[in-house]
């Protein structure tokens, strides 16, 4: 049988141990959101800053609902592999920054408890879009959202990211603890700015003494992450065996880039995350704009796209002529739309984007990343185009990626097989079981559900032309010709 990996594993020559003794560093972080994301990125910086600055900073990974992540991890001692794919090359490195993983269903006193530690200074967060319960037009917090629902039900027995840290900040301060910093790393705009409001907004509900707090005592520094993790597939768990000799359930499969920004406001300190090349900055919103319009905009656009042109890969999507042209176009009207920020070259950012996307090593599923649309299309395709809007600029390329997500709604490829949505707005934007739809009414239908498109956006009729031009060319000639004649009709 197959040794499992743990601390005390030997590793072959070839794969990096941590570069420090874990054992021998306390906790200091919470993170919430034991997903692929955070083992590929801040758990990895983390572990570059222990070995190269040491501090009390191990981190206890959480979970809200799924017990599967602390399942893997616990009997490895919260060890694992990654494993880095660079076009010419693949890297394994075992993490040892995770020093316990914890469900919060499961594992509810032990979550509470380090919550409230006085080690633990803190809370970094990665939850996707759709976790934080958030209402987009107040910035407060959306009571639908069954998570916040459930806390302002029962505010001591918090199930959710809003009410959990609410509750934890509450107790903190009940017990004289100083409050630990929240640090978002979801694709959010202004991700710490937006967690406040929605922490602001729950302790006006639930807590109300504790909003002044929030608002004098607690920081929430903004940051932009990246770095491209497809979901762990039965390939990334034989290719760790392969590459270590011993059985990985908690392995995790990424790129060689890694990228971090991150305003530097950590009252109670922070790891030295720059040992591991994040960047300090005091205003981190240009650099999010750069990636979510250019980076994850373009993920959007040939995510759909490519999804129904029969790409399974982001990868296939690069290797199709007609469409990487189409991504060139978007990264460079996304980029129009960005001030010039100083040291940052867009074309080069371009470029090094697409041959991101064309890693032959990363099987990066489209599926995957056209998953919560809604939750993704107002950051990284309304934004820009309101801008460009705004500035004059073509709208061409937003108005075809935002076509090609409401083809996408539909729910079914130009085969007529049925695919399952995944949007936490599945219900609202899947057409009426039996209607007969066209261009103009799948606009109209999902472009007026509340929240989804910007106000100046829907009440321009070039816009709304442009989008319905678009979207009546892929439900008529099907995506890969629509895609052909997009590019054939733009010149790109
Ligand atoms: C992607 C992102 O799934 C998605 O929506 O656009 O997860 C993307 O891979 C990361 O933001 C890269 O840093």
């Amino acid at each position: 049988m197959t040794q499992r990996l743990t601390a005390r594993a030997a590793l072959p020559e070839g794969v990096t141990p941590p570069a420090y003794d874990p054992a021998a560093h306390g906790e200091g972080i919470v993170h919430i959101g034991l997903g692929a994301f955070h083992k590929a990125h801040q758990a990895v910086y983390t572990d570059d800053a222990l070995a190269a600055a040491g501090g009390d900073w191990r981190i206890v990974g959480v979970s809200l609902r799924s017990a599967a992540p602390a399942e893997e991890l616990s009997p490895q001692d919260g060890r694992y592999t990654l494993i880095e794919r660079s076009v010419d090359s693949s890297r394994a490195r075992v993490v040892g920054s995770m020093s316990r993983a914890l469900c919060l269903k499961t594992d509810r006193p032990a979550v509470l408890e380090a919550l409230c530690a006085p080690s633990t200074r803190i809370v970094s967060i990665t939850v996707t879009e759709k976790g934080y319960g958030l209402n987009r037009a107040t910035g407060g917090i959306d009571p639908s959202h069954p998570a916040i629902a459930a806390d302002l039900a029962r505010p001591d027995a918090p199930e959710g990211l809003a009410g959990l840290l609410v509750w934890a900040l509450a107790e903190r301060r009940r017990r004289g603890v100083p409050p630990f910093t929240v640090l978002c790393c979801d694709n959010l705009p202004e991700n710490g700015h937006l967690v406040r409001s929605l922490l602001t907004d729950m302790a006006r509900h639930c807590a109300p003494d504790l909003v002044d707090h929030l608002t004098r005592d607690v920081a929430f520094p903004c940051t932009m992450v990246d770095r491209i993790t497809p979901a762990r597939s039965p390939d990334t768990l034989a290719l760790a065996q392969a590459m270590t000799g011993l059985e990985d359930r908690a392995t995790v499969e990424t790129e060689a880039f890694r990228q971090w920004v991150i305003e530097d406001r950590f009252p109670t300190g922070r790891p030295a995350w720059e040992t591991g090349g994040a960047l300090f900055v005091p205003d981190v919103r240009p650099f999010e704009d750069m990636k979510l319009r250019m980076l994850n905009g373009s993920h959007s656009m040939l995510a759909y796209t490519g999804f129904l042109a029969g790409h399974k890969y982001v990868r296939d999507v690069m290797g199709d002529s007609a469409l990487s042209q189409l991504v060139t176009r978007h990264l460079e009207a996304a980029a129009s739309t960005l001030d010039p920020l100083p040291g940052v070259d867009f074309a080069q950012y371009t470029k090094q984007l697409t041959a991101r996307f064309a890693n032959p090593h990363l099987g990066h599923e489209t599926y995957q990343i056209a998953m919560d649309g809604s939750e993704k299309m107002p950051q990284r395709i309304f934004a820009p185009a309101l801008d460009g809007f705004d500035k004059g600029q073509p709208l061409e390329a937003f108005a075809f990626a935002t076509a090609a997500w409401m083809r996408y709604t539909l729910g079914r490829t130009d085969e007529n097989e049925a695919y399952d949505l995944r949007d936490p707005l599945s219900a609202k934007l899947a057409p009426t079981i039996g209607a007969s739809e066209t261009a103009a009414t799948v606009y109209d239908r999902i472009a007026n559900l509340p929240g989804v498109c910007p106000e100046r956006l829907l009440t321009s009729a070039q816009w709304r032309a442009a989008v319905i031009e678009r979207l009546e060319r892929m439900l008529s000639v099907g995506m890969q010709t629509a895609i052909r004649s997009e590019v054939a009709q733009s010149g790109a």
